[in-house]
């Protein structure tokens, strides 16, 4: 039961209602209202996913930390760290998170109030300011050690490896559906090559680590509900080293899109040039003048990438029969990665376009 679990963090006040909150595929989100006198205080009570991340304790270690990391460079810039970064509530013993007897790991964080996140860019303007929230994220932690991360999902972004991991499903077919999505396996299969590129780069001394998000779709920024500019950057369970250029192209495969990332009407699903433009800009203003020669070149690539493999691990998971992403509908997985793989054929025909529109707006390339 959530109220026994609520009981072990410390708050005070009478408990108004616990709510399910809002779409992430991954964590169970509540929302938790409690009244104390006069006042309503919010919460976001999450349990973490431990199919997924396999290790939540040192997850919650990495999540501490970085939080903490972050409040102190906001207060240094005269921001305001109870609403720009997120805030845990310990538990009664004084740690990061609450396990249960059945070894479920809970957390508790402050709600940002009068927040809202969005499913899809409603204007242009908004996926510019997401892009330089981003940016300006990841300029936060270029000095955070790196080496003190724990790898919350091994291979996370190791895109061979995500080909490799489809390639198995489609090998073993536990639920007997490879027959039918043997076009978009198909698909996959003809970039094989491709999925080496930045492994590549990195190897070639083109692309540094850096610490990223990692997991920077629109919908793990909250907006202000009032002035409509973004508040803080949330989700942080996939914080760790990684690639500028897969941080980039995350928002872009998920942001750049004319429909929902599960629209079944394949004839609404287009990648939108002007709202890339958009987050080019953006993003290139929000990393100031962090990003090398070698990752601006790349960063059209990594929107392809990060497009590619998202798709690829939408039907990997279709295929061993929806254990990882949450679904709310038959075929939703399916019905995912056929958006991606339309992302990614388009964005291939426009690649020429994408990187001219890099070069306009860095001085480097
Ligand atoms: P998941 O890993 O499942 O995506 P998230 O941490 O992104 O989990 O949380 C899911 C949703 O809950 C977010 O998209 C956002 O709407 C909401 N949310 C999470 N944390 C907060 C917070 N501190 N304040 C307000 N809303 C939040
Ligand atoms: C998941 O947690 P959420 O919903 O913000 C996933 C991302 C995918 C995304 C696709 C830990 O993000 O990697 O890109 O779904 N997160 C994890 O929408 O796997
Ligand atoms: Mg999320």
């Amino acid at each position: 039961m959530l109220v026994n679990i609520i009981d072990k963090f410390k708050i005070d006040g009478d408990i108004l209602s616990i709510e399910k909150y809002g779409n992430g595929h991954i964590n169970d989100t509540h929302l938790l209202t409690l009244k104390t006198g006069e006042n309503e205080c919010k919460y976001i009570l999450q349990k973490i996913n431990k199919n997924v991340f396999k290790s939540p304790e040192k997850l919650m270690k990495n999540f501490a930390s970085v939080t903490e990391y972050l409040a102190n460079k906001i207060n240094e810039l005269g921001g305001d760290p109870q609403r720009e970064t997120l805030n845990l509530i310990k538990t009664v013993d004084g740690n990061s998170c609450y396990v249960d007897e059945n070894g479920e790991v809970y957390r508790m964080m402050l709600f940002v109030k009068n927040s809202v996140c969005y499913d899809k860019v409603e204007r242009s303007e908004q996926f510019y300011e997401s892009a330089v929230a981003f940016g300006n994220f990841q300029r936060l932690l270029e000095k955070y050690p790196a080496g003190t991360l724990e790898e919350t999902i091994v291979d996370f972004h190791n895109t061979p490896k995500r080909y490799e991991n489809l390639m198995k499903a489609v090998k073993a077919d536990v639920k007997g559906r490879a027959a039918e999505v043997e076009s978009e396996i198909n698909f996959a299969r003809e970039r094989e090559a491709f999925c080496y590129t930045l492994e590549n780069a990195r190897v070639d001394g083109k692309l540094p680590l850096r610490v990223t998000h990692n997991d920077t779709k629109l919908n793990n920024i909250l907006f202000d509900r009032d002035s409509g500019k973004p508040i803080c950057v949330i989700d942080l369970d996939t914080i760790m080293p990684g690639y500028s250029v897969n941080d980039f192209g995350d928002s872009i495969r998920f942001g750049a899109s004319t429909a929902a990332e599960d629209e079944r009407d394949l004839s609404k699903v287009n990648f939108d040039l002007d709202l890339y433009e958009m987050y080019v800009k953006g993003f290139i203003e929000g990393m100031g003048d962090a990003l090398a020669k070698g990752e601006l070149e790349l960063l059209p690539i990594g929107a392809i990438m990060m497009t590619l493999e998202c798709g690829m691990r939408f039907l990997t998971d279709y295929l061993e029969g929806d254990v990882y992403f949450k679904t709310s509908r038959e075929k939703h997985n399916i019905d995912r990665a056929r958006t991606q793989f339309k992302l990614v054929a388009d964005m291939e025909s426009n690649l020429k376009k994408m990187h001219e529109i890099v070069n306009k707006y860095s001085q480097k390339v």
